[in-house]
């Protein structure tokens, strides 16, 4: 009588469907009722949690976790009844006017066609990783994505948005367009989140627009039997489930329900650091709009060996039905590959140096109809898991450390293929690397590591910094500007990592988020390799800049701004390399390196209006 009734359910389920006794050691030698009742309680709570926040219940969790160990203890090949071959699908680049194989369109009429349908979209962000491969014990959407700026990734996401939503009033006329997003966090980031949102007035989304889920951490397991790992006599050890919570989530949280009372068409899942990748939104988007795709993978070239999935065609060997397309992780595609084929493995084509395999940016375009009738199917979405003990022994029963069972958001199209059989329409969008894919993963330590073992992507926050600035110069480049690109060859190293020398620009979402709106208001001008340039603010134009230091421009909502042979020229900005052993804040470690801002011109313009700003840099009101 001293539990609860939900916690002694929980305890009697437990017993009940514990056949083979793996579970003794939870609920047998419990001492004398009076001794250690508080913990008791605890623990049959917690019980109650875990039964809750699975479907199914911790029962169904744990048998599933049996059959999974089994096969990973006897060395069952997940792929045994497919062949993996290259997939075919969309590619597209942003400065050239070759139209795409399959749609037929060209980088810049995918992007147009995008903009068709970004008033029925929804984004989610997936952002319940703690970033430990990173090294910083922060949120990683609280990092700065660039030190020009010092923006970081939540706003830069919440800012793209904010620009869609405004390119969105502008085509269609109507007014207030709000796109939601939604934050799937974990224990690990939720009150950070939260409070970064709080501290930053949701970066100015309305009240309402942002909706945070949390996930919940599953059962940790000490053995084969799946046996519960105790963190101590009243509690049971939880980890992390994976991205693949997501979807679920979405669905028994009623967000689809939502999305499509309110007329919506896609959903699309955004991760917490790749910076980059809101280039590839509309022109993926355009895509699927084009190709009624259910799902589209934003792609990029995959470096052999590199730790980003690859999507494959696996073929099944009996029943073409099965086929599918689908991320085949990055641990898992090496011992495929030597299964099959040449049996060489993850390595690269030798005519490209490459993975022959599209890399998956885990970015993703979803259909929303067929993803309602997806998650309202058998699995509600709860997505295949898998397991990945680290065994002590050959053999293979005992763990290193307790396991868990995980899933990944991309192993959606194996509920898709199960709800809708071969209707099930599946693909991949392909960009180059510069435009799409860059995320700060690494650490500055592994970064190096990764660099003096010649990669060529160390995944740092410092190479996510220099990689933005690179696409930028390139889409200046692309406008007409007189600016060098960084080249492979031209990278310098700074703490470590090769990054550009410059110029360092920076184009904010509420500048332009459209190839065709960068060429309207840049013209002419230029741009010297020391140089740093922020834009930001819809009514700028741009025309025949002289830049040989630093110059921030920036025009709040309702400002046009012309700007004719603005010259500046002043001490600009320089990093400065921290010196080694520095006694400096972990967001500044990871990066190796602070801005020194010598000398900045900084043109700010408030009040709404009509403006000018010549050679002198003069600000006139016109109108
Ligand atoms: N995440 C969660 O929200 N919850 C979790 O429980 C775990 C993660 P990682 P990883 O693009 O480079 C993915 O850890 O292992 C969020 C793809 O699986 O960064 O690098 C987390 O916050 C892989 O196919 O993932 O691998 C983050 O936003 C490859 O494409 C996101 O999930 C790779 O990313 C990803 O978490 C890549």
């Amino acid at each position: 009588e001293i539990l609860s009734e939900r916690g002694q359910a929980a305890l009697t389920n437990l017993i009940n469907s514990d056949e083979i006794g793996a579970q003794t050691h939870v609920y047998s030698e419990w001492p004398e009722k009076g001794t250690d009742d508080d913990g008791k309680k605890k623990l049959t709570e917690q019980l109650a949690d875990l039964d809750a926040s699975y479907p199914g219940g911790l029962s169904a969790y744990l048998s599933k976790a049996r059959v999974l160990l089994k096969e990973s203890a006897d060395g069952t090949n997940p792929f045994t009844e497919f062949e993996a071959s290259i997939p075919t699908g969309e590619s597209l680049s942003y400065d050239s006017p070759v139209p795409d194989d399959h749609t037929g369109m060209t980088f810049t009429q995918a992007e147009q066609k995008g903009l068709t349908g970004i008033k029925d979209v929804a984004f989610v962000l997936v952002a319940g990783g703690l970033g430990e491969r990173l090294g910083y014990s922060g949120i990683k959407l609280s990092l700065e994505t660039n030190l020009l700026t010092n923006k970081c990734y939540l706003e830069i996401y919440v800012k793209y948005i904010q620009a869609m939503q405004h390119m969105a009033e502008l085509k269609t006329g109507e007014k207030n367009i709000r796109i939601p997003l939604v934050i799937m966090t974990s224990g690990d980031t939720d009150p950070m989140t939260r409070q970064l949102l709080k501290d930053n007035n949701n970066y100015g989304m309305e009240e309402g627009q942002i909706s945070i889920v949390c996930q919940d951490k599953v059962a940790a397991l000490k053995d084969s039997n799946a046996g519960l790992s105790m963190a101590d006599k009243w509690t049971v050890e939880t980890k992390p489930h994976g991205h693949g919570d997501v979807h679920f989530l979405l669905y028994r949280e009623g967000f689809i329900d939502k999305w499509e009372e309110e007329g919506r068409k896609h959903v699309i899942f955004l991760q917490d650091t790749n910076a980059l990748v809101i280039n590839s939104i509309l022109p993926t988007l355009g895509v699927s709009i084009e190709k009624n795709f259910d799902m589209n993978s934003i792609c990029i070239p995959r470096l052999a060996g590199e730790a980003a999935g690859a999507i494959a065609r696996l073929e099944h060997k009996t029943d073409p039905e099965k086929s599918l397309v689908i991320n085949v992780e990055y641990n898992q595609l090496d011992p495929l590959l030597k299964t099959q084929g040449d049996c060489k493995g993850d390595v690269p084509d030798p005519a490209t140096g490459l993975s022959p395999y599209p890399g998956n940016a885990n970015n993703i375009v979803i259909g929303l109809e067929a993803y309602a009738k997806t998650l309202r199917g058998e699995d509600k979405g709860v997505v295949v898991e898998f397991v990945n003990p680290k065994y002590k022994d050959e053999t293979r029963t005992e763990f290193k450390k307790a396991t868990r069972l995980e899933c990944m958001m991309q192993d959606i199209p194996k509920l898709f293929q199960k709800e809708l059989g071969s209707e099930a329409n599946i693909g991949f969008t392909m960009f180059d690397r510069w435009f799409t894919f860059s995320p700060a993963k690494n650490s500055l330590e592994s970064g190096i590591e990764a660099v003096k073992g010649g990669s060529i992507a160390p995944g740092t926050m410092s190479s996510a910094e220099s990689d933005k600035y690179i696409q930028n110069q390139r889409k200046l480049k692309h406008a007409g500007m007189d600016i060098k690109v960084t080249e492979e060859k031209d990278l310098v190293e700074v703490g470590g990592i090769p990054v550009t020398p410059g110029p360092r620009i920076i184009i904010c979402p509420g500048f332009a988020i459209t190839q065709e709106e960068i060429v309207k208001k840049v013209e002419g001008g230029s741009i010297t390799e020391r140089s740093s340039l922020v834009l930001e603010g819809q009514g700028i134009k741009i025309k025949n800049l002289k830049l040989d230091g630093a110059l921030i421009l920036r025009a709040a909502p309702h400002c046009e701004v012309e700007i004719d042979g603005l010259t500046v020229t002043n001490e600009g900005c320089v990093l400065e390399e921290i010196p080694e052993g520095a006694d400096v804040e972990e967001s500044v470690s990871i990066r190796g390196y602070t801005m020194n801002k010598k000398e900045v011109k900084e043109i700010v313009i408030t009040e709404p209006g009509k403006y000018f700003i010549g050679e002198d840099g003069e600000v006139q009101k016109i109108e």
